[in-house]
């Protein structure tokens, strides 16, 4: 059993629009709709969790439709949040493989996300952090927001649920589409960009 987690609860306080940033429109479709539909198209995850907040009560709306459980928490904190779902046997077992994946990662796709999954199982260490070479945004012109030793952190990460300190893998992925998340407005306007590409 594979779950994934989709942490869909933040402000978006860096994105200077009158919308909530899940549901920030990229290509015509939300980019929350975006996530969710690589997430049903990999074939690695049994099943969606969203966690929303009272930050996002319009995303929580929209969610309705879609063949997701949508978890309330806090909207105190990313780590805060992450924790509260990950420590609640309600929704997952302590030894369930979840994959966390950030709500504003437009080009994400399905096939990108089986490479990851491929990539965990194969190194047998309880969780993969995922990461695209920064050289890959300087060829597409594109600004990463956070950069680390040369590697872009992805909104996409893979843990066990017990809450223990867990061994970790850094995986170095070479979809740029994994890490070309949206935070500001200069983020959308590349975004938008990147799509006519
Ligand atoms: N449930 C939940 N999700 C969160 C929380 N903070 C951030 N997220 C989500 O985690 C993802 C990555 O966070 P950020 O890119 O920092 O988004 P954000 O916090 O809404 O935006 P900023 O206010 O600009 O930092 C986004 O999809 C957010 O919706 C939180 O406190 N609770
Ligand atoms: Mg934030």
């Amino acid at each position: 059993m594979t779950t994934a987690l989709i942490m869909a609860g933040g402000k978006g306080t860096r994105l200077d629009v009158d919308c909530e940033k899940p549901m920030v429109k990229v290509n015509n479709k939300t980019m929350v709709n975006h996530v969710i539909d690589a997430l049903l198209e990999s074939e690695y995850v049994d099943n969606i969790l969203v966690a929303v907040s009272p930050n996002t009560p319009k995303t929580t709306e929209f969610l309705k439709d879609f063949p997701v459980t949508i978890i309330q928490t806090s909207g105190m904190g990313y780590i805060e949040d992450l924790s509260e779902v990950l420590s609640n046997r309600k929704y997952v077992t302590e030894d369930e493989v979840i994959m966390t994946i950030v709500a504003d990662l437009p080009f994400v796709t399905g096939k990108q996300l089986d490479d990851v999954f491929k990539h965990y199982f194969e190194r047998k260490k309880p969780a993969m952090c995922v990461s695209v070479p920064e050289q890959l945004f300087i060829e597409q012109g594109i600004e990463p927001t956070l950069v680390f030793d040369g590697l872009v952190p992805t909104g996409v990460n893979l843990l066990l649920a017990n809450n223990d300190e867990q061994d970790q893998s850094i995986y170095e992925s070479e979809n740029i589409e994994l890490a070309f998340n949206i935070n500001t407005l200069s983020d959308l306007n590349l975004s938008e960009q990147y799509f006519k590409k």
